[in-house]
């Protein structure tokens, strides 16, 4: 990467597996023994909210017994040098980035330790379970659910995303399966603005064949040798 090049990451589930959150397709197709659409949908939570809310309450409370991996700290030890150089926007919904020291991370699809206010639209940072309607601190009102953005909602900052990747000189994806847009299609425009384009993935993925180059194997070992690679490089 030439000096100066910006880089944007893309992580996905993959790069959590090795700290013990459970990816969504590893586990051919049920997700925690849920269907995707019966829990992760705004429809499932019209219709069953206890299910859903049960459902991300466990996945919450999971979150005090997983630890980043050296993937996270990888991606962390490279902001340091790259400081606003560096964008990781991820399709994960844990906190493992931020706990390994990454600043400048976008959560596209929310976050298991934020709470919605439906009736006052308030964001709070929630680490119990919502299943019992706790009062939201702004209003008071029971009507707290996941931050999360579920199928057929939109994905937050798709603006900031789509900048950031026309600036970007580097796309690096790593551990996802390239399933789900719009972010299966961020390799596809990157490439059309001008970037290189890379894969970090323990197999291949849905857009394996769109990058420059594919790298397969365990996060916690490419994502490391990667970065040293980079900064290598921009020592150069
Ligand atoms: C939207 C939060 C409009 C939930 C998630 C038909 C065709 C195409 C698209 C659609 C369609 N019908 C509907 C759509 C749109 C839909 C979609 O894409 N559906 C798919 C299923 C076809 N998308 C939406 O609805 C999105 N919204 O489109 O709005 C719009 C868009 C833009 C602008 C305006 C309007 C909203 C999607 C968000 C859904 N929420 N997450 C929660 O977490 O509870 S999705 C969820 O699954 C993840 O967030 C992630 O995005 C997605 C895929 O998961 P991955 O992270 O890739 O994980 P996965 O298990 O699949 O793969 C793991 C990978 O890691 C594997 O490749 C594996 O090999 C690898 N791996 C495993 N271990 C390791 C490893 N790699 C390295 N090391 C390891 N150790």
């Amino acid at each position: 990467m030439e000096a100066g090049g910006k880089v944007v990451v893309l992580t996905g589930a993959g790069i959590s597996a090795e700290s013990g959150v459970p990816t969504f397709r590893d586990a051919d197709g049920l997700w925690e023994g849920h269907r995707v659409e019966d829990v992760a949908t705004p429809e499932a939570y019209a219709h069953q909210p206890h299910v859903v809310h049960r459902f991300y309450d466990a996945r919450r409370a999971a979150l005090t017994t997983v630890e980043p991996n050296p993937a996270h700290h990888a991606l962390a030890r490279l902001e340091e040098v790259l400081g606003d150089d560096l964008l990781v926007v991820t399709q994960n919904v844990d906190d493992l980035h931020e706990r390994a020291g990454s600043l400048r991370v976008h959560h596209m699809h929310g976050h298991l330790r934020s709470a919605w206010c439906q009736s006052c639209g308030a964001r709070t940072v929630w680490h119990d379970d919502l299943a019992h309607g706790p009062a939201c601190p702004s209003c008071g009102e029971p009507a707290l659910r996941p931050d999360i953005v579920w199928f057929g909602e939109i994905p937050h900052g798709m603006d900031l995303i789509e900048e950031a990747l026309a600036e970007a000189t580097l796309f690096v994806s790593i551990g996802t399966s390239s399933m789900v847009y719009p972010a299966a299609g961020f390799v596809r425009a990157a490439r059309l603005l001008g970037a290189r384009t890379l894969e970090l993935n323990l197999d291949r993925s849905a857009a394996s064949s769109v990058f420059d180059e594919t790298r397969h194997g365990p996060a916690s070992l490419l994502v490391p040798a990667w970065v040293e690679e980079l900064l290598a490089a921009s020592r150069a």
